[in-house]
């Protein structure tokens, strides 16, 4: 074996020695190898095949029940000193972490075996793409980590030429709450993921590599690893604005990636390019620009809600090739979720269906699919130099206070924007109802380092010759006294971006107020749809006392992140609310 590929083998060697698997296989991500995989796993019980007539490629996995979705209380960033973790993280001291989790490994797969499959996050040839190894017992994780990441043979000639890679070990061990951890230690660049076989805690390209690793990494080299969509707009010149976009989890992220314009627009010869649903990485190119890259070579998604009507781009992604996790399936054995047409017979643990249970299908079932088969997937997500943003957005769920959409002033001003976002809780989560639970760039669960350290770095792009994005944020999810949304969202919310991108053009005023610049009369596109001018006023309103107590709240929640939170950013909530102080009277209605 080549040298450089030395410190690969010697680390699945004590892996080996470790977990004491009965085979090991390295992975190549070849069509044959996956093909294998697959009848393995429909014999073992680990697949179930779906109608092949309807649903060609298609397979269904249910996970344990007790084994749905992330654990963040048992997810932990392992660093040397507990403030570089951060009060925003679990913190477990490094040695203790590895003793902890080892012992669990210790002998995990017996009987089993070991697959190691090397990965890229990124177009195979970018500079901004980056390499990892994921050492798994679960032949389902290799398969989705086939369709989320470029996994095999190219990666591996990479991990060669450049003798750097993440460290991923994971066992799906007992599949027991009480023996579940997943690690991180950035200063290793290493995750140790144990006793779950379900999404984020199982695929370790995903939230622990390009996200919570990757944010400490990009600390460290001047870049940004974020938890965001990528879109690009095409307007009918044929000129394309890109824009990353961060919301909370279940905020509809994948829908706006995957946005069909309304009909009005589509006529004019608007286009809209996915490029991404979730993660975005992006650094200063040499002009001065912000360059993203998707580092996922597929879509994770969430199934329950997925229809013609709020994403038809991702239910034509799912016809076939589609791995479906928990979810329901018909009586001629399609996949089902809430949503859909038709009825399910069989609910996602497999049992009758009986709505006395809840939901036929789990509420964070998913479909895994290659991002190639999205009808709307954009020839610039292979582009290993990125794509150029134009704009970044931030939003969450505000029913009340938060405008449809607003720029921010400036650079730093945009920290504070996203910074101070959240969503309020809905009755889907556990805990209580309507309390807001703020989200910095939607990074709380991902962000592996200190939010005081992470605010820092995010100020420190406003450079002399930078040529940074311009930053909005939205609201899709406002609501109106009678309890129903104002704004009609999916679709529609091209609206708003063709405002944003207007307003980066420099086409548009916009209407300055203390809190940004909000779009003035006339200027959003409203063509085509049922909103009347009391409920534009509502959308555009800004309720000064309302935005004062927000302000304290904002200063607040900075705060508690002690003396590593930014002077900068702490002034800048200062001047905000200064000028909302000043602020008199109350900003005019808008509408026509
Ligand atoms: O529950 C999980 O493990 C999946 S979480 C997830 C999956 C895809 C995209 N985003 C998320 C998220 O929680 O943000
Ligand atoms: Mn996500």
């Amino acid at each position: 074996m080549a040298s450089k590929l030395e410190a690969l083998q010697r680390w699945v060697n004590e892996v080996v020695a470790l977990t004491r698997p009965a085979h090991i296989h390295w992975c190549d991500g070849s069509d044959a190898e996956y093909r294998e995989l697959v009848q393995q796993m429909l014999q073992t019980g680990d697949l179930i095949e779906l109608n092949q007539q309807t649903h060609p490629g298609c397979y269904l996995h249910r996970s344990n029940p007790s084994d749905v979705a992330r654990v963040e209380h048992l997810t932990f960033v392992c660093t040397k000193d507990e403030n570089d973790a951060g009060p925003n993280n679990h913190w477990m001291a490094p040695a203790d972490a590895h003793a902890k989790i080892d012992e669990l490994f210790d002998g995990c797969m017996e009987g089993r075996t070991l697959y190691v499959i090397p990965y890229c996050m990124g177009p195979i040839e970018s500079p901004l793409a980056r390499c990892g190894v994921e050492i798994t017992d679960s032949p389902y994780v290799v398969a989705n980590m086939r369709t989320m990441t470029r996994m095999g043979a190219a990666a591996l000639a990479r991990i060669e030429r450049e003798g750097s890679f993440v460290k991923g070990l994971h066992s799906i061990g007992e599949l027991d709450p009480e023996r579940r951890f997943i690690m991180h230690f950035p200063e290793e660049l290493t995750i140790k993921s144990y006793g779950s076989g379900y999404g984020g805690n199982a695929l370790l390209g995903k939230k622990c590599h390009a996200l919570r690793i990757a944010s400490w990494q990009a600390k460290s080299e001047g870049w940004l690893a974020e938890h965001m969509l990528i879109v690009g707009i095409e307007n009918p010149k044929g000129e394309t604005h890109y824009v990353a976009a961060a919301f909370p989890s279940a905020c509809g992220k994948t829908n706006l990636a995957m946005l069909i314009p309304p009909e009005g627009y589509r006529q004019d010869g608007w286009k809209v390019w996915t490029v991404g649903d979730d993660i975005c990485w992006m650094r200063p190119g040499a002009d001065g620009r912000l360059y993203a890259i998707n580092p996922e070579a597929g879509f994770f998604g969430v199934a329950p809600g997925t229809s013609d009507s709020s994403n038809p781009n991702a239910l034509a992604s799912i016809a076939r090739d589609t791995i479906f996790t928990n979810v329901a399936v018909t009586a001629d054995n399609q996949p089902w979720w809430e949503g859909l047409p038709g009825t399910p017979v069989t609910d996602w643990q497999g049992r009758p269906y009986d709505p006395a249970n809840g939901p036929a299908a789990h509420p964070n079932s998913r479909f895994t699919v290659s991002a190639k088969q999205c009808p709307t997937w954009s020839p610039k997500a292979e582009d290993a130099q990125g794509v150029p943003l134009s704009a970044i957005v931030f939003g969450g769920r505000r029913p009340s206070l938060v405008p449809l959409v607003f720029e921010a002033r400036d650079w730093a001003h945009g920290v504070l924007v996203g910074g101070a976002m959240g969503s309020e809780t809905t009755a889907a989560a556990t805990g209580a109802v309507g309390v807001l639970r703020r989200d910095s760039m939607a990074m709380k669960p991902f962000c592996g380092y200190h939010y005081g350290d992470y605010f820092n770095h995010w100020l420190s792009f406003d450079q002399p010759g930078a040529k940074l994005p311009k930053i909005f944020h939205v609201n899709w999810f406002r609501k109106g006294k009678d309890g129903k949304f104002l704004w009609p969202g999916f679709g529609d919310n091209l609206r708003v971006l063709e405002w944003m991108i207007a307003r980066v053009e420099g086409k548009v005023e916009g209407e300055a107020t203390p809190i940004g610049t909000l779009p003035a009369e006339g200027e959003l596109r409203l063509d085509g749809i049922d909103l009347d001018s009391a409920a534009l006023n509502e959308l555009l309103d800004i309720d000064q006392a309302g935005w004062k107590a927000e302000l304290d709240a904002i200063g607040e929640y900075l705060h508690s992140f002690g003396s590593r939170m930014p002077t900068r950013l702490l002034e800048e909530q200062q001047r905000v609310a200064k000028a909302l102080a000043a602020a008199e009277p109350q900003r005019e209605a808008v509408a026509s």
